[in-house]
């Protein structure tokens, strides 16, 4: 039943009488002894140095930080591109419309429209893709969006936590109503008195401006923040990774720890499985040469055509930890290439170094592999692209062949051979068809005149500020493992308790 109105207008107005009064005879007075038009000088004055610090302080006020900007865990391709989406939504959804938005019906309509453009991108095929998720999980994100968003406004919003929903709802309409009203005094006042009107107008103006300066941030920020929120929890949920974080779920329930548990599992297997490094590159460019210079005793057999025959692993460590793998493979050819018939390898990489010849034009074989790399993983948008790092070898053997003088200067070239190594970078990057932001390291690894390796360190330090993004690649990897065997132990845990639950209503019939 709706709750009349007026008994609460009567006794505001009786509330306010006093003070209206005072108001009145206050204006009374000024206007008596003609110091009204001062009065409203000051108070326009007033307004207008309000109105100025407000502007300076809008210009200068950093915007409450977004709850949700990109979620703390490791980003697959799909993962990136329906944050993406998620993003261009808040874009629109900020820019278009705002009406109807003190409607908690619009609030839920928005909601389900960054749900549908989540749900499309991992669901592509299915007609109402955001209708495809169980209740319960629904329910969750319904839940951790209010929690965030609670602890948000709480945090940012003044006197949050004593205005209520329905409160913030009447006050507007009641500034609906007044300000019709206010209209048509406004109108008045300028007919009967034009040059008291007009400095009340400017006055009015004024204060109209402050609280348009923060309304909008306001709004702005709590749709952000709402929509992020929303996208997050519905990307974790369609990537299948809403268990992995049981700690953002308030108290202990036993929902909450059979997720803690779960993620215990998850994380020890992610501390286990090893960071896997490929070294790919065409046959006699230096692959074997290569892993041998990485550790301080040879491992690899180098130096024999064709000698890796398959993928040989070789153990990293670090503080006599291992902490990763390194894979010596099979060099391609035009013709052969071990990676048609070997593509698991891929789902098993998390960074790769690719080795070119500075000296050899033919990257027909290159090509080939390449396509390769980015179709598995075209293919396969729940994973992330592993990096590659392009390290051009034999830059020993570039004109001038004789003159090995090193270091070379390769980002200002001030001799021929530090050009001609830039030019084969460049080429090689080129022709591979290579992102501009490929890290490209030149290294020689000939041992040809007691030469030795060189520039191994920059490409040590170019594979640690890898290292991050690899472990990124190696995460998603192991969530994809864990999330394929964890949905049969659900499955295999729900039909048991099933089973449970149809024992007991036997047993109840049977009694
Ligand atoms: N001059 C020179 N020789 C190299 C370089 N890298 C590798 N080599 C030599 O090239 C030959 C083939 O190397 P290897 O590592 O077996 O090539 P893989 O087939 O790619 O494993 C060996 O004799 C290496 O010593 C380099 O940067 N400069
Ligand atoms: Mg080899």
């Amino acid at each position: 039943m709706k709750r009349a109105a007026w008994p609460w207008a009567v006794m505001l107005l009786m509330g306010a009488t006093p003070y209206l009064t005072l108001l009145a005879l206050g204006g009374w007075w000024l206007w008596q002894n003609q110091l009204f038009w001062h009065w409203l000088s000051v108070s326009a004055a007033c307004t207008g140095i309000i109105w100025i610090a407000a502007r300076w302080f809008h210009r200068h006020q950093k915007t409450p930080p977004s709850v949700a900007n990109k979620p703390d865990m490791p980003f697959s391709q799909r993962d990136q591109a329906a944050w993406d989406a998620v993003e261009s939504l808040t874009q629109t959804i900020k820019n278009g419309s705002r009406e109807g938005l003190d409607q908690p019906e619009a609030w839920l309509a928005m909601g389900q429209r960054v749900l549908t453009t989540v749900a499309q991108h991992y669901r592509p095929k299915a007609q109402r893709p955001e209708l495809n998720i169980p209740l319960t999980e629904l329910l969750r994100i319904a839940e951790l969006v209010c929690r965030d968003m609670h602890q948000q406004i709480n945090e940012h919003l003044p006197f949050s936590h004593i205005v209520t929903l329905e409160d913030g709802l009447n006050l507007q309409r009641w500034l609906d109503r007044l300000r019709d009203a206010n209209t048509a005094l406004r109108i008045g006042r300028v007919v009967l008195n034009p040059a008291g009107g007009l400095l009340h107008e400017v006055k009015g103006y004024a204060q109209d401006k402050v609280v348009a300066l923060t309304l909008p941030r306001l709004q702005n920020w709590l749709l952000e923040s709402y929509i992020q929120r929303i996208g997050h929890y519905a990307i974790l949920l369609y990537s299948g990774r809403m268990a992995i974080a049981p700690e953002r779920v308030g108290g202990l329930s036993s929902k909450s720890r059979q997720d803690l548990v779960q993620a215990e599992a998850l994380r020890n297997t992610q501390k286990q499985e090893p960071l896997r490094i490929l070294v790919a590159g065409q046959t006699n460019v230096g692959k074997s040469t290569l892993i041998n210079a990485l550790f301080d005793s040879p491992r690899a057999a180098a130096d024999v055509i064709s000698c890796t025959a398959e993928l040989m692993p070789y153990l990293l460590e670090r503080e006599g930890q291992p902490s990763g793998l390194i894979f010596d493979t099979p060099g391609y050819g035009e013709q052969t290439g071990w990676l048609s018939n070997n593509r698991d390898v891929l789902d098993k990489t998390d960074l790769v170094l690719l080795l070119c010849h500075a000296n050899n034009a033919a990257r027909a074989a290159d090509c080939t592999f390449l396509d390769a790399f980015h179709q598995h993983f075209h293919d396969r948008p729940e994973r992330k692209i592993p990096a590659i790092i392009l390290v051009v070898t034999h830059i020993d053997e570039l004109r001038p062949p004789r003159e090995w003088q090193p270091p070379y200067d390769v980002a200002e070239p001030n001799c021929a051979k530090a050009s001609n190594i830039r030019a084969a970078m460049d080429t090689i990057g080129q022709d591979l068809a290579l992102p501009t932001d490929t890290d490209v390291v030149p290294v020689s690894l000939g041992k040809n005149a007691g030469m030795g390796s060189y520039n191994l360190d920059s490409l040590m330090l170019v594979m640690g500020r890898q290292m991050e993004e690899a472990d990124r690649v190696r995460l998603i990897r192991c969530l994809k493992n864990s999330q394929d065997q964890s949905k049969w132990t659900q499955v295999w845990k729900q039909a048991a308790n099933s089973g449970r639950w149809l024992l007991r209503k036997a047993d109840k019939a049977l009694q």
